[in-house]
């Protein structure tokens, strides 16, 4: 058997039916591998939309995701997606080719040192020296996958240990379900007791539940911790869509007060980043709690009163069972903070809702991004990829469901946009999948749509057309003044609507707000990739922008 049927068996054992590629040479031996195993080959346009696919295929399925890429231009191609895996925490393997052993350093075509480019971003990256050892080591990098908090593996497989065969006999092809264990962990039983006496005494607790939420499939454990002890609930990143946006216990725009306010803060699997502030924006006189699956993460940037290195399903389990032992777990006594909160998202809601009803063309984001809000559905997985106008979606649009938010997390990478919405797509395709980009972010790997017509992968998507890097030129206008505000981030006033329907799909052009709902609807119904361009505001910004690190 041949090197690149050795790889397909290996992914076949770790139950991945899909590899993500843009082809080479070095690579066509996994291709025929795939053949053989009915792993379904998905073929794109630029190597940075395969690993990004391969990034949102794990984070949809749970299963680790693959991109295999040829080497040199096609490995550096995909750099991109392999850190932002790294950033959100996304078990992936990425497989790149490479010249022959027998030609090693002799400057064979598209050698590059890849190992050593990967290894900073990855959490193991190889080469893999002859072929009866491909099956073992591509299991070893989906084992390493899954130490601590997930992320990437890299190998490369040189040309002639890929083509060559070897004897059956001769080569280790680990057995699905026997080459590696759950990494769960429940924490330390002390730590549980501890955090179930400090939230049985709290009188204002809440809890922050961030993408590990999602990543251990923890909805069900926190919701019933929540519930159960009545703690307010705030979410991030992938945890968004953890508590669907009636639930009582379900807030957002009040976690700057509650942050402060608070006597007792839990923050579940998101890192102290420049998201949270490096911690400082929580109060000082908080009791705060940190529960991550990476210790590395626990007590990053800020102290903590206590951590927990655990998996939040399990954590939040036990500590809810812990509490439930008590006499009195304190939930009623929390029924005034959960009001406090409520009011004061409430107000901060009224106070921006004009904003979303606006009828002012050209369009207010704001208006945009309540528009989409309004038109999800349980079923549908939102997508956001761009500056600004992502921003103003952060701030309205709601999913409505766990796991139906996909972001590309804290390494902020535009372009994620439409390889996600191929991975979401082709994952779940019972799935409604909405996008919205920015246009310059759209433009980075756009030219993939044509992929999502090629494999009938629909999606309804909305481009937020400012003709501008709208959130780098605020920042420019801010520092430098109006009259130099203009370098370097204009873009064309681009017809994105055309450009679908260039390549196949479905595509329109809205400048009244009242076009963008009946625009979006016909969108779902052409059952195509779509893109519906809204021409919005340039000179509209999004608040925040301004607290970015970059610009203080
Ligand atoms: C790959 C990559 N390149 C550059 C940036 C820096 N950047 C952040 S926001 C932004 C502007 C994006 O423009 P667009 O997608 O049109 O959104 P807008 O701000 O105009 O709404 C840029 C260039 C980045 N985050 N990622
Ligand atoms: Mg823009």
């Amino acid at each position: 058997m041949s090197g690149g049927h050795l790889v397909a068996k290996a992914l076949k054992a770790e139950g991945v039916d899909v590899i993500f590629t843009l082809c080479g040479g070095h690579i066509i031996d996994i291709y025929d591998g795939c053949v053989d195993e009915g792993i379904d080959v998905i073929d794109v346009r630029h190597e940075q939309v395969a690993a990004h696919a391969a990034d949102g295929y794990a984070r949809v399925t749970g299963k680790p995701g693959c991109a295999v890429v040829t080497a040199g231009p096609g490995t550096t191609d995909a750099v991109t997606g392999v850190a932002n895996a790294l950033r959100a925490e996304s078990p992936m393997l990425l497989i790149g080719g490479q010249g022959a052993l027998t030609q090693h350093k002799m400057g064979s075509l598209q050698d590059l040192p890849h190992v050593d480019m990967m290894a900073p971003i990855t959490k193991f990256a190889a080469t893999v020296p002859a072929t009866e050892r491909v099956a073992d080591i591509v299991t070893m990098a989906f084992r390493e996958c899954y130490h601590g908090a997930p992320g990437p593996s890299f190998l490369e497989i040189p040309r002639d240990v890929l083509d060559a065969k070897v004897p059956l006999e001769k080569a280790r092809i680990p057995k699905a379900g026997a080459f590696r264990a759950s990494t769960r962990s429940a924490g330390d039983p002390a730590d549980i007791e501890r955090l179930a006496d400090l939230i049985v005494k709290a009188e204002k607790p809440c809890v922050l539940l961030g993408s590990q939420v999602w990543t251990c499939r923890a909805t069900d454990a926190a919701i019933e911790f929540v519930r159960t002890l009545n703690v307010p609930a705030f979410m991030n990143g992938s945890g968004r869509g953890t508590l669907a946006p009636k639930d009582p216990h379900h807030l957002q725009l009040a976690r700057r007060y509650a942050f402060q306010n608070a006597d007792l803060i839990i923050i579940v699997g998101t890192p102290f980043d420049f998201r949270m502030g490096y911690g400082k924006r929580l109060s000082t006189e908080a009791t705060v709690v940190q529960i991550d699956l990476d210790y590395r993460t626990v007590g990053k940037n800020r102290d903590v009163d206590l951590g927990i290195v655990g998996d939040a399903g399990l954590v939040l389990s036990a500590v809810t069972q812990a509490a439930s032992g008590r006499v009195d777990n304190g939930s009623t006594g929390r029924k005034a903070w959960l009001e406090e909160l409520r009011a004061v998202e409430t107000a901060a809601y009224e106070k921006r809702l004009p904003r979303q009803l606006s009828d002012s063309n050209p369009i207010d984001p704001y208006r945009l991004v309540h528009e989409i809000n309004e038109f999800l559905t349980p079923n549908s997985i939102y997508i956001g990829d761009g500056g600004d106008i992502v921003t103003f979606s952060g701030q309205v649009v709601q999913p409505k469901s766990p796991g139906h938010w996909m972001d590309p997390g804290p390494l902020g990478t535009l372009g994620v946009g439409v390889p996600f919405v191929m991975a979401a797509k082709y994952a779940r395709p019972d799935a409604e999948v909405v996008a919205l980009f920015g246009d310059g972010a759209f433009s980075l790997t756009g030219w993939d749509f044509e992929t999502l017509v090629r494999f009938n992968l629909p999606f309804i998507g909305i481009i937020g057309n400012n003709s501008s890097m709208n959130q780098i030129r605020y920042g420019q206008i801010q520092k430098y003044g109006e009259g130099r505000g203009r370098v370097g981030n204009t873009l064309g006033d681009v017809p994105y609507g055309e450009f679908a329907r260039m390549l196949g799909g479905y595509g329109e052009e809205v400048r009244d707000p009242a076009d963008i709902r009946p625009a979006l609807e016909r969108a779902r119904e052409s059952g195509k990739p779509s893109l519906i361009n809204v021409w919005v505001d340039p000179d509209v910004y999004a608040p925040g922008t301004m607290n970015q690190t970059m610009y203080k």
